[in-house]
């Protein structure tokens, strides 16, 4: 096919978002089902407390309210705990104890959505409780006299694991020979992903047919499925999860909540379908946070800036339950991804965590894994260290880079990245934005006394959980899956085992499909979300859609196209080896006006299969990586700083990505555009705080502040592009990396218009509270 005419890397319009933009699309609260009934949860008011009665009565005398379902009923059952992603156990409701302000207590299932919350009130009001010694700070959760929290877990500690990785001894070997030490000590604060439509579901179990139709706001349908079965005992045959539009993800919509295995224990005893929608509230106090690490980072290096050796110490608070999103062989996830783009000769990390009496937590936003925390630790200590050594950041990063011809580059911690040329896309962000003349412009405001800042942030990603080897969800492996459908009239239907909640797949694998099948984009529908059509897959998580469900896409269509060579073969009376694929035309080799179209060989395929050649035109590829993809980006943030008022304004932001062979430009500038909103909202506004006695103190959104388009910086954006060697397309995955990459960009842009004051560091989110004192105690009005 002519280059020019490829659908691969054209700005296709989003299929998807005609139905989005028209209030067309279908969400979960928007089903509603014959005899239907809802279902809301009471909660403990307390962050640390004995359970000692649920008296139902309360609830039940509600007119409206046909059952109540306590932890006991559950205990009953053997349904009292559900595992999480972390391998831990979490009540469902709570059994004997509540262990964070938030935790369900009890189900209130009622006719109607009012009768069910009035009857969670009445029984909120009742329910007895005895408060006890509350922690909330993981160091002080690690002292010997601090209360245990977990009475269930034969460790009698609030400990809950230990990791390390790299080489200690070459590592501290490393760190007594340098010629130059920095130290630092960051917080990557505790954030929630919140997104715009909050979690629910709906439990609907046929008694008539023994099978349980479950539609939930889900990232992943299949994994939903196959844990709903292990919780429940259900055979997972009889189980169908459908997760409709998802209006929004960003991690939240990967673990099984208690919500959902309340409403299949309602519907399982009540014979009828049962809805649960959490209130934005509810969102923010119970379902899983991110992120909470204090970590200190250490960097030895030479005098003339070249780096040495890496030291990392972190503890990691992960709530009352651990439920860290981390479906990988490391605990600490990809936090080994913390030496980042710089060839460090050794490392060494350590990673502890921690029980609280805080939500359940370690889960994603936009980015799970901890690869966040560790990008946004490695690029904010580099800083320091070019500020110790009086550097330039950029010379700094230039000098350390892992140069192009050292990939596969293998990490000192383990990874093998596959391609990146870090240089390039630095110094094309630098072109950009006119790096050494907002140096000099830096220079006159300084004269001037004036507050200008420029951040620079070149971050290596991880992304694309598989492979199988390295990854899985209670022992499924981390592979995924597309199942192709060619119609007769040569229209196609795409089916994967991803769930996308606003990432664009019904376009960009479309693309995929259509270039390989050398069809236009419209001729393919893309469907994700029901386990009852698609293939088994794991879902849409850490960027992970593009490296396996779109390399599957790309294998699945190349065995379609396999099969409609034979049939093209058969129909131009030549054999298979001289048929010619181009142009989105099978001919024979030399012959070009002896050809046939792709919808030819479909109708063929159904009407007139060569002999030997089953019928029908179909693939299902399951496509286990060989390795992860490391897209990688460099940003760079221009800030002003107002002494009156200590806000920071964002005056520029450029953001230069690769993400290897991109599907859709259009679509990867929408990710980016949002991330970057998302890591400008945990720089500057985001932060989930609890008071000492375990109140949350940001749950809901005049608390917890999201930016909005007020408040949104103007983002430039652009690429470089290094293929990925081992994905079919050479695509890496690009949903997650603004996010990990710009927190960084934002605070090293603050710090450094605050630098000449001796200022090393401030932690997220930097609000113009904390600017102003900064600016007071140097004795700057
Ligand atoms: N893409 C492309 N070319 C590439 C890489 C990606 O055209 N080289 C396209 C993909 O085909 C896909 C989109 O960009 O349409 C994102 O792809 P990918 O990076 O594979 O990420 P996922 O589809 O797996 O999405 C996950 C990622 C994550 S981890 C979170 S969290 C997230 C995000 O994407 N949550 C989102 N973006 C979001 N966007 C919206 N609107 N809503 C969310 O909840």
């Amino acid at each position: 096919m002519a280059v020019a005419e490829r659908v691969l890397g054209q700005p296709v319009k989003r299929k998807e978002d005609p139905r989005f933009i028209q209030g067309a699309g279908r969400y979960l609260d928007d089903i509603v089902l014959p005899r239907m009934l809802y279902m809301a949860i009471v909660r403990s008011p307390y962050a640390h407390a004995r359970v000692k009665a649920v008296p139902k009565e309360a609830a039940l005398s509600v007119p409206g309210v046909v059952a109540v379902i306590t932890g006991e009923d559950l205990e009953k059952a053997g349904l009292a705990w559900m595992p999480t992603l972390a391998g831990d156990k979490q009540m469902v409701l709570a059994v004997g104890k509540v262990l964070f302000q938030g935790q369900e207590v009890a189900a209130v299932v009622a006719e109607t959505r009012e009768a069910a919350f009035d009857g969670a009130h009445a029984l909120a009001q009742v329910v007895e409780y005895e408060p006890l010694p509350v922690v909330v700070d993981p160091f002080k959760a690690l002292e010997p006299d601090a209360p245990i929290l977990r009475e269930d877990r034969e460790q009698k500690t609030n400990h809950i694991w230990h990791w390390e990785v790299g080489d200690r001894d070459r590592t501290e070997r490393a760190f007594a020979e340098a010629e130059v030490v920095v130290r630092q000590e960051v917080y990557y604060p505790r954030v929630h992903p919140a997104p715009l439509e909050p979690c629910g579901c709906i439990a609907d179990y046929n008694k008539a047919t023994e099978r349980l139709t479950f539609y939930v706001t889900s990232q992943a349908p299949h994994a939903h499925r196959t844990l709903l079965a292990l919780v429940s005992g259900l055979p997972e045959h009889k189980i169908r999860v459908i997760s409709p539009d998802v209006g929004g993800g960003f991690g939240n919509k990967v673990p099984v909540y208690s919500g959902y295995v309340c409403a299949v224990v309602a519907s399982l005893q009540l014979g009828r379908p049962v809805k649960w929608v959490e209130t934005r509230t509810e969102n923010l106090q119970s379902t899983h946070f991110a992120r909470d690490f204090h970590m200190t980072c250490e960097i030895a290096a030479d005098r003339d800036g070249r780096v040495k050796a890496l030291r990392v110490k972190t503890i990691a608070d992960h709530g009352a339950f651990d439920a860290a999103a981390n479906p990988s062989k490391f605990p600490a996830g990809l936090f080994s991804i913390v030496t980042g783009s710089y060839d460090f000769p050794t490392a060494f990390v350590e990673v502890d965590a921690v029980y609280t009496n805080t939500a359940p937590g370690g889960v994603a936003y936009r980015c799970s894994f901890r690869v966040t925390e560790a990008s946004y630790l490695i690029e904010r200590t580099m800083d320091v260290l070019a500020d110790e050594l009086g550097m330039d950041p950029v010379e700094l990063r230039l000098k350390n880079f892992i140069p192009p011809e050292k990939f596969p580059y293998p990490s000192p911690l383990g990874w093998t990245y596959d391609s990146g040329n870090y240089a390039e896309t630095l110094k094309k962000a630098m072109d950009i934005i006119g790096y050494w003349d907002l140096r000099k412009e830096q220079e006159e405001k300084r004269k001037r006394g004036e507050l200008m800042g420029i951040g620079v942030s070149t971050f290596t990603e991880i992304v694309g959980a598989g492979p199988a080897h390295t990854f899985d969800i209670a022992g499924i492996k981390m592979f995924d899956s597309c199942e192709i459908r060619v119609h007769p009239t040569g229209k196609v239907l795409v089916r994967t085992g991803v769930r996308h909640q606003g990432q664009g797949h019904e376009t960009t694998f479309a693309q995929i499909v259509a270039d390989e099948l050398g069809i236009p984009v419209d001729d393919v529908l893309v469907e994700e979300g029901d386990t009852d059509t698609a293939p088994y897959g794991l879902g849409t998580y850490a960027s992970r859609s593009t490296p396996t469900a779109g390399a599957a896409t790309a294998m699945a269509a190349r065995r379609v196209r396999d099969k409609a060579r034979k049939i093209a073969a058969h129909l131009l009376e030549a054999s298979e080896e001289d048929v010619v694929w181009e142009n989105g035309r099978f001919h024979v080799a030399g012959a070009p006006g002896r050809s046939v179209s792709f919808q030819e060989v479909a109708f063929a395929a159904y009407t007139n299969p060569p002999e030997g050649v089953e019928p029908g035109l179909e693939a299902v590829y399951y496509y286990n990586p060989p390795n992860l993809t490391f897209p990688n980006g460099a940003y760079i943030c221009v800030v002003d700083i107002d002494k009156g008022t200590g806000q920071v304004k964002v005056r520029r932001f450029v953001a230069v990505d690769d993400c290897g062979t991109v599907i859709n430009p259009m679509v990867v500038e929408g990710q980016v555009h949002g991330g970057l909103t998302e890591g400008f909202g945990i720089a500057f506004m985001q932060e989930i705080v609890y008071d000492e006695n375990g109140n949350n103190l940001s749950s809901d959104f005049s608390t917890y502040l999201l930016p909005t388009a007020m408040e949104t910086p103007k983002w430039e954006t652009d690429r470089t592009v290094t293929p990925s060697p081992h994905h079919p397309i050479g695509a890496k995955g690009v949903g997650e990396s603004p996010n990990v990459g710009s927190p960084a960009a934002f605070v090293n842009a603050v710090v450094d218009a605050l630098s000449h004051l001796g200022v090393r560091h401030i932690d997220m989110p930097i609000t113009p509270w904390k600017i102003w004192k900064i600016l007071r105690e140097h004795g700057i009005e």
